[in-house]
């Protein structure tokens, strides 16, 4: 029986992805540190001072904690800066449609984001108000693959693990739902984990029985 379906955001509800890499492409420049799409993949689903302990392990550079919190903020005030510029019509293909069937089935819907961001975002493309639910980077201490946030959505939503479906653009995000008890299905980039129950390119054509399906494998 499937009860939920928990949406992954930065890459599945709308592609601020591409905002992370140029905030990330950005503050790295600036500090002559060493950053390409390559690195920027490995970012997906990990938290903020988690990505920037990543791009910083491909650099020689050394700094102090206190160091790390200003160029995390500074990252940070780059991206939010691309955010004002989000409105529904980035919401990505076959988003929406899926959200109103989900709903006419009675079936819950949630967030499940490592994004602090969270808020902000799904107010500037008008979703602040869709989900039954939203677990994101401000109510929890693990950020994935650890599967705190999609059992905080579970938790949230009064409904248990296995009958909870997660949608999600990241290899980090696939393992947090497996981790959790949950099935998954993966889309852009995600697409080629093997991990996942289903890959789709994106939303456009997934229907609830194929959600079903991937519930009992
Ligand atoms: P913030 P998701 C994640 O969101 C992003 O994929 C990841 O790249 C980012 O570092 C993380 O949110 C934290 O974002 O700096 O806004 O708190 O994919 O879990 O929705
Ligand atoms: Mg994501």
């Amino acid at each position: 029986k499937i009860s939920a379906v928990i949406f992954d955001l930065d890459g599945v509800i709308v592609s601020t992805d591409e905002f992370h890499y140029q905030a990330w492409k950005q503050i790295s420049d600036q500090e002559k540190m060493y950053f390409n799409r390559e690195i920027n993949e490995r970012l997906r689903g990990v938290s903020r001072m988690e990505s920037l302990e990543i791009i910083l392990s491909h650099s020689d550079k050394n700094y102090s904690e206190k160091d790390k919190q200003l160029l995390a903020q500074r990252k940070n005030e780059v991206y939010c800066a691309l955010l004002n510029k989000l409105s529904p019509n980035d919401i990505l293909p076959g988003v929406i449609n899926l959200l109103l069937s989900l709903k006419a089935r009675d079936i819950k819907i949630a967030i499940g984001s490592s994004s602090k961001n969270t808020p902000f975002i799904l107010e500037q493309i008008g979703l602040a108000f869709s989900f039954n639910a939203i677990a994101d980077g401000n109510s929890i201490t693990n950020s994935k693959p650890d599967p705190e946030v999609f059992l905080l959505a579970a938790e949230k939503l009064g409904v248990a693990p296995e009958e909870c479906v997660v949608i999600e653009d990241a290899q980090a995000g696939i393992d947090a739902a497996i981790a959790a008890g949950m099935k998954a299905v993966g889309v852009g980039t995600a697409a080629s984990c093997v991990n996942a129950q289903l890959t789709l390119k994106d939303l456009s054509n997934l229907n609830i029985d194929q959600l079903i399906e991937v519930n009992e494998i």
